[in-house]
């Protein structure tokens, strides 16, 4: 039987602000290496433009559902969003494997409520090497190995 690959959701801040989507977009070429990523557009650099004909409700709904399909969610925290704030809490109802991901230069940016829910995997991080070395080890556990 062929093993089906990981489902990734990866978020990560949209109108928040933009100043890690470059980031993201190498973050989330890394996590196809592991599996699939339901949420590519995170990391496109004109994603208001791709985006412009959804509604909120639309972009909400696809949103939920997908979190509910993942298996895994990684997330870079470094930018504050309500957004991803709002999808962490909503996995952590799940019950699901979240890695928050944080700019070391950024470590006062982060929510006592992501940094003091203990299911979250937090990993600073002052490079793309790091966070590449992080991801090896997050998807090398047992756990997920065995998905
Ligand atoms: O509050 P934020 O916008 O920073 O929230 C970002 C998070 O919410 C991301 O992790 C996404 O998963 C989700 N999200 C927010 N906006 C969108 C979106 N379109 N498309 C997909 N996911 C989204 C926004 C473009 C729109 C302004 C035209």
């Amino acid at each position: 039987m062929t093993k089906k690959p990981i489902k990734i959701y990866f978020a990560g801040s949209i109108r928040g602000g933009r100043d890690y989507a470059e980031l993201y977009a190498k973050i989330i070429t890394e996590l196809q290496t592991y599996g699939v990523v339901l949420t590519e557009h995170i990391g496109l650099a004109n994603v208001f433009e791709v985006e412009k004909h959804k509604t909120d409700t639309d972009i909400y709904n696809t949103d939920i559902n997908w979190l509910k399909e993942s298996d895994v969610i990684i997330t870079d925290v470094s930018v504050t969003s309500m957004g991803v704030g709002y999808e962490l809490g909503y996995a952590s109802s799940m019950n699901k494997k979240v890695m928050c991901l944080l700019d070391n230069n950024k470590p006062n940016n982060l929510s006592a409520m992501i940094n003091g829910d203990k299911s979250f995997k937090i990993c600073t991080y002052n490079s793309l090497d790091d966070i590449k070395k992080e991801l090896m080890i997050f998807f090398s556990t047992k756990k997920l190995k065995q998905l």
